[in-house]
């Protein structure tokens, strides 16, 4: 299917999302009016945009092209950072929201929001000259310009520390060399935020920008997960890198992990997202569905899912949103951050898979939305760290002691 085709479809399609949020616990009453209309405006852009085609994307593994400048437009790219860079100015409750409705749509859809607006917008804004902000951060802002955010690489994971990627000072220029794997958006990115060790093993954060000499992003396939979201590697082979492209207020590792802190927060968000529209169907789905003569929702096994998918669901969204006032307070620690990505990533898993059971046949179909946040979730609960990686982390706040090594 072309792009073209799928803008047809998105017209023919149009009108049939019909999502209705749960909010067990009056959280919409924590809100204000202007987080209430961030929330709202994502929510409808969502069922105009992404609900009519995002299956046949996924089916067809094709990413909306559309969507970059969509996201732009309304909003979604670093909300939380200042206006005067052509963002939103806004708080990290309105980012939490924006992400929870981009995920409700779709997990690729919110991962293409959230390496833009946290992974590369968000480390030029904390780490960056001014010249390098001026010149990148309202492109960004809009979508002209798409970027990647390159950490993993082939034979390092969740041990970022012993990349390998290597920088070299050449005079006027730095000579990278080195290759990142698993790269959401570096299929189209214009600009990638990569990071690599100088000649003393520290590590630097760069920008690189699409034509650079030696630079290439060959996309993943066979992806069972994340289908409309591009991923792929990042290649450096012998790539000249201008002085002026280096990050230069952060040195070490932590410049990276400082990124992740902003995206994992999104990420309980999404998650959160993600799990309200499982539950949503499942609920929809056992009101009409009968057998035996009587709706499936009259069962009290089928009622016991439903009770426990609404719990753990109202329990995710308190979480969201202490943390998210901890976050605009500047008090979240990253081992909080863990908790809540951990948690929620977990706790949406579970609810997608037991949605999917109450659907029956229907619930493996394209027909409904729970399959494909299932698969997309799989991704989830591993990038920005894995389930088993925050829980380390959280036993290393805890105890004092590191169990990595
Ligand atoms: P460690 O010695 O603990 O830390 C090194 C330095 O970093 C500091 N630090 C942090 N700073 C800010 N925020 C955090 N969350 C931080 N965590 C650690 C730390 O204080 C230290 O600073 P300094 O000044 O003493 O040097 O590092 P370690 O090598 O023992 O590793 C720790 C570990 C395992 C927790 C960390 O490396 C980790 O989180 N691993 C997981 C890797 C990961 O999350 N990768 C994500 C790649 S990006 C991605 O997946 C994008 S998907 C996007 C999408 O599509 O949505
Ligand atoms: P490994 O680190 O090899 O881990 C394998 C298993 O071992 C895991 O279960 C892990 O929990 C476990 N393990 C590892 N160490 C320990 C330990 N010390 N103790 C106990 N268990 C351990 N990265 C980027 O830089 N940028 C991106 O944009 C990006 N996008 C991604 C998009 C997708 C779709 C995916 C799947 C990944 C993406 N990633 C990205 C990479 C992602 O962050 C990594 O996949 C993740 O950090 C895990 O690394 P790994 O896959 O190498 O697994």
């Amino acid at each position: 299917m072309t792009q073209a085709e799928l803008l047809e479809l998105k017209e023919k399609q149009a009108g049939r999302d019909h999502y209705q949020q749960p909010d067990f616990y009056a959280i919409d009453d924590l809100l204000t009016e202007e987080h209430k209309l961030i929330r709202d405006t994502v929510r409808d852009w969502v069922k105009r945009e992404i609900s009519p085609v995002i299956d046949e994307c996924c089916q067809h593994a094709i990413f909306p092209d559309y969507i970059k400048r969509g996201l732009g437009d309304i909003g979604c790219y670093a909300p939380q950072l200042p206006a005067e860079y052509g963002c939103g100015g806004l708080d990290y409750i309105s980012y939490g929201l924006a992400m929870q409705e981009l995920e409700r749509g779709d997990s690729g859809v919110r991962s293409t929001a959230s390496v833009q607006g946290s992974l590369v917008m968000y480390p030029i804004y904390k780490f960056g000259s001014e010249e390098q902000r001026r010149k990148y951060l309202p492109k960004l802002a809009t979508g002209e310009w798409m970027g990647c955010f390159g950490l993993t690489e082939p034979n390092h994971g969740s041990d970022p520390s012993s990349m390998t990627s290597k920088i070299e000072d050449k005079g006027d220029y730095y000579l990278l060399n080195g290759a990142k794997m698993w790269i959401s958006n570096s299929p189209f990115a214009d600009v990638a935020v990569v990071w690599a060790k100088n000649e003393e093993g520290i590590v630097h954060g760069m920008i690189l920008e699409r034509g650079m000499e030696g630079l290439s992003t060959p996309e993943t396939h066979k992806k069972w997960s994340l289908r409309a979201s591009a991923t792929g590697e990042l290649v450096f082979d012998n790539v000249k890198v201008p002085k002026e492209n280096i990050l230069p207020n952060v040195r070490g590792l932590k410049g990276p992990l400082t990124c992740l802190n902003s995206a994992r927060y999104g990420i309980s968000w999404g998650a959160v997202g993600a799990a309200m529209d499982c539950y949503d169907t499942a609920v929809r789905y056992c009101k009409e569905r009968k057998q035996f003569g009587r709706p499936i929702g009259g069962f009290q096994l089928q009622q016991k899912k439903l009770a426990e998918m609404l719990t753990e669901i109202t329990k995710a969204q308190l979480l969201c949103w202490r943390l998210g006032n901890l976050m605009d307070q500047g008090k979240a620690t990253p081992a909080q951050i863990s908790l809540a990505k951990r948690n929620n990533v977990d706790m949406a898993l579970t609810v997608a898979r037991t949605a999917r059971q109450m659907l029956g046949g229907m619930g493996i179909t394209g027909d409904y939305p729970i399959m494909r946040h299932s698969m997309n979730l799989e991704s989830v609960v591993t990038y920005e760290g894995t389930h088993d990686i925050h829980l380390l982390i959280l036993g290393m706040e805890i105890t004092g002691e590191n169990a990595f090594t």
